[in-house]
């Protein structure tokens, strides 16, 4: 079995390794620097977008890190990181995985690039307001311990990277349920070691 991650421990490719370490399968992360590194044709010939995280499995690339989640998930269902199919609880593991991949990735670029949404065109962007989609996640985490069902699932380890990079560098002002939550999914011991394996990477990465 060949499993490899393509990533930098300055990335979103953090978010992929903490999926890979909740899987328990061993993998490779290949470490690609900013710059040529990523844009050279034999990387672009997997990612024609010359970005990273992408995940490599026995001959199948995944691009698009909520996509390397979800097919993890269905990759090894014995780690059980998503509802069964067909089960309810595969509703809002989906509802809250692309919302957080949609409207909450948008809003947080929007607001660090300092791009403002005028009110009155609220209605034709698909996040509304960046109020509007935190209020609406800090409802979604509170009311019950996880997203989806009565278990942990990609789901919750996509919002909670999301959440923590975002209250981590200023894009979402820290709110108590948010810090909680994030606490609690990123004190998982799969969090830890991909932490650390990626913090200690971080010297030798550009
Ligand atoms: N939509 C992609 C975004 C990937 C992305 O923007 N990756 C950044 C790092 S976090 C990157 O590779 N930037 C390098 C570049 O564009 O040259 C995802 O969710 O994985």
């Amino acid at each position: 079995m060949s499993l490899i991650l393509y990533t930098n421990p300055m990335s979103r490719g953090r978010i992929a390794r903490w999926a890979l370490e909740e899987t328990g399968t061993p993998y490779e992360a290949r470490i690609l620097q900013y710059g040529p590194e990523m844009k050279a044709p034999a990387f672009c010939a997997l990612n024609p977008m010359g970005k990273i995280p992408v995940l490599c499995h026995d001959g199948v690339t995944v691009t698009e890190t909520a996509a390397i989640l979800a097919y993890l998930a269905d990759a090894f269902p014995e780690a059980r990181l998503a509802p069964p199919p067909g089960s309810p609880a595969r509703g809002p593991y989906y509802r809250w995985l692309f919302f957080a991949a949609g409207p909450l990735e948008s809003a947080t670029t929007d607001k660090s690039l300092n791009a403002e949404v005028p009110p009155e065109k609220a209605a034709f962007v698909g996040y509304g307001s960046l109020a509007l989609t935190l209020d609406v996640l800090e409802q979604a985490v509170s009311v019950t311990p996880y997203l989806a069902g009565d278990e942990f699932s990609m789901a919750d380890l996509y919002l909670a990277a999301h959440l923590g990079f975002g209250m981590r560098f200023g894009n979402i002002a820290p709110r108590p349920a948010f810090q909680d939550y994030t606490s609690r999914m990123m004190s998982r011991p799969a969090a830890v070691r991909a932490n650390t394996l990626d913090d200690e990477l971080m010297p030798k990465a550009s």
